[in-house]
């Protein structure tokens, strides 16, 4: 066995994206004159040692994997257990993206609004520019062009990312449709965002680097009003792959108010009944929520299925014929590790059976990977995410808890067949979600529109482990979109409301949801299965949207008739189906003020409806206290 593998050609599912490089000379004409202008200029600030532009290929992937093998970066996996798979174990200050550092540049403050870190422009351009100064001398600078959305499609958005680091190439190789076909498409006059992205390491002549170079010093900045994107310090995540979050929800977020549509933090599912009509949701969670659990789900329910159109991103506007449609931008997915096993969610395991990156899970003996909740049982050695032996007495995780694997979409074996749609497809209703260990709900219709707005408005959830804070506390995070609204939160539901407006002139307006899959009881564990169980909550959703069953009218929405959610099979008792749907009107109080001092932070500019939403609430809640 060779230390590189070539990646399989046969087996259940395809392998790496089969791109076809096009030939040197016709790569080189397709370099847009504006983007090898801005190269160019870039290149003057930042000293790379080498420019190299990035072409897509699997060649080119091929030689940087073999690239980051020689440099320490990645290991790669035994090809007999895990082919073609590789684990990168960060710097341990490197884990997780950081919402301190993520900054919002705006003319006027307000227009960051409270929820962002705001920066005056001219003075975070000053302080970039020290920063970024001779950034990557003695690497090599790769121009990524990228394109989000299928191309081709009219949703389909384009951007170049310049990076010195090789892991986050071939990162936005697997989360994006990189290279040559986004750079022609530029060439004909696609507009682009610009990114810039360094690990802030540069290396003197003769220096050895490290395996994971990266900076304590870090920034992610975001410039709205020119559309740019500047990353400093850290290869991790969120925080490197600027398609993701800074580019596919900060920017396009502005993007999506200007010309009328929605950039979400939603997964997309199409699920298929017995009956065989498919319906669309699309699910906003907070980071570490259960989006890619959702999105891969195999359902308990007979006859069901539910396949996966997207696992973190949506990108939603109202299609020509009046209905809300949607595409999942990203091209792979960057899933969450730790809680991914073939009891929860045999579908992601699956996919990762090849040609996968690993970054700080552990390691096996054998050659393989390994994380909490990978299996039931805890292996007896380990290598841990820092590289140090571990053993289950060890006391520590042995991966970290935001450890992740990076796979295409394709290799997903519940991809929906349409999944890359130009067109998108028809979202029948809206979810919102969050980990709550206590008063919200299961599962809660709003009453309509906008108070679905309110509703996605005045989400909670628990804090986890992607990103830096405390892992456990409660925080408002609206339409699970707090680190990720890219202007003010309190225009961004105007624009909710406003979206909602345009959808009841033109058609069918969707239902929106609020669900909970972490309630616990009084000793402490989940209420409810969750993970294949959910199917049985999309099954009272979808006799909701078709209007087949009713449902008890309660101060924060609608609830499943006694009855009405289908528990068959499951050992739920009397008085946990309680539990799970209970709805303490003084606990909802309780949130009412809190709800209000959160909109409190937001002024004069909070929609007034939304006001009137909280009143509304509070009334319906004070009447049930009786
Ligand atoms: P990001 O990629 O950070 O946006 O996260 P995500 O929303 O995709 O979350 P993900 O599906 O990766 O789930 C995060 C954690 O929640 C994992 O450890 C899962 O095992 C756990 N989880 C997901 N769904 C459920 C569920 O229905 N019940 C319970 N108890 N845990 C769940
Ligand atoms: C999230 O934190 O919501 C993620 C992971 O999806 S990251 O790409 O790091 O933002
Ligand atoms: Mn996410």
């Amino acid at each position: 066995m060779t230390l590189l593998d070539r990646p399989r050609t046969t087996g259940p599912v395809p392998v790496v994206a089969a791109r076809t490089a096009a030939p040197v000379a016709e790569r080189v004409a397709v370099r847009p004159a504006e983007v090898q202008a801005w190269v160019a200029e870039q290149a003057a600030l930042l000293e790379p040692a080498e420019i190299v532009w990035v072409d897509g290929s699997t060649r080119e992937r091929h030689e940087l994997l073999q690239l980051l093998v020689a440099n320490g970066t990645l290991e790669q996996l035994n090809p007999d257990l895990r082919p073609y798979s590789f684990i990168a174990r960060s710097a341990e200050s490197d884990v997780a993206r950081l919402e301190g550092r993520t900054f919002i540049c705006t003319d006027d403050e307000a227009d960051a609004g409270p929820t962002n870190n705001w920066r005056e422009p001219a003075a975070m351009r000053a302080e970039l520019t020290q920063v970024f100064r001779g950034a990557m001398r003695g690497r090599t600078m790769y121009v990524v062009p990228f394109a989000m959305g299928p191309i081709g499609s009219p949703m389909a958005r384009f951007g170049v990312q310049l990076t010195d680091s090789p892991y986050v190439v071939v990162s936005v190789g697997t989360m994006t449709r990189m290279g040559d076909a986004a750079l022609e498409q530029i060439a004909r006059g696609a507009s682009w965002v610009p990114a810039v992205h360094s690990v802030g390491a540069p290396l003197a002549p003769g220096q050895a680097d490290v395996p994971w170079p990266c900076n304590d010093t870090k920034y992610i900045v975001h410039f709205p009003a020119t559309r740019e994107i500047w990353s400093y310090g850290s290869a991790y995540g969120g925080n490197a792959i600027l398609a993701k979050k800074a580019y596919a929800l900060r920017i396009a977020s502005v993007m999506a108010r200007e010309e009328g549509w929605l950039a979400e933090h939603m997964l997309i599912i199409k699920v298929t009944p017995p009956t065989g009509r498919s319906y669309h949701f699309a699910a906003a969670f907070p980071s570490a929520c259960g989006k890619t659990n959702m999105a891969m789900m195999t359902p308990t329910l007979p006859g069901w299925t539910v396949e996966t159109i997207g696992d973190d991103i949506a990108w939603l506007w109202i299609g020509a014929d009046g209905r809300l449609r949607a595409i999942n931008p990203e091209a792979g997915f960057f899933g969450v590790a730790p809680g991914t096993g073939l009891r929860t969610n045999p579908t992601a395991v699956d996919a990762l059976w090849g040609n996968t990156i690993f970054t700080n899970v552990a390691t096996t003996p054998e050659g393989d990977v390994w994380w909490e909740g990978l299996t039931d049982e805890k292996p007896a050695r380990l290598t841990d995410w820092r590289g140090e032996q571990w053993t289950p007495a060890s006391g520590r995780p042995a991966a970290h808890p935001n450890s992740r694997f990076t796979v295409s979409a394709r290799q997903c074996p519940s991809i929906a067949e349409d999944w890359d749609d130009p067109e998108g497809v028809v979202i029948d209703a809206i979810i919102f979600g969050g980990r709550r260990a206590s008063n919200v709900p299961l599962v809660v219709e709003a009453r309509d529109w906008d108070h679905g707005v309110f509703m996605g408005a005045t989400i909670a959830s628990e804090q986890t482990a992607a990103a830096e804070g405390t892992v456990g506390e409660l925080r408002r995070d609206p339409f699970a979109m707090l680190p990720f609204a890219g202007y003010n939160m309190a225009d961004y539901f105007a624009h909710w409301l406003d979206f909602g407006r345009r959808l009841r002139r033109s058609a069918r307006v969707p239902r929106v949801f609020q669900v909970n899959w972490f309630r616990k009881g009084a000793d402490g564990t989940f209420l409810w299965p969750g993970f294949g169980d959910n199917a049985r909550v999309l099954e009272w959703m979808v006799a909701r949207v078709d209007g087949q069953v009713g449902a008890i009218d309660s101060p924060i929405g609608s609830l499943p008739t006694p009855g009405g959610l289908n528990v068959d099979d499951l050992d739920l008792d009397e008085a946990t189906m309680e539990e799970l749907f209970r709805v303490d009107p003084e606990a909802f109080l309780a949130e009412a003020d809190d709800v209000e001092q959160f909109f409190a932070s937001f002024g004069e500019r909070l929609p007034a409806e939304l006001q009137r939403q909280l009143a509304l609430l509070r009334g319906r809640l004070e009447a049930a206290r009786g």
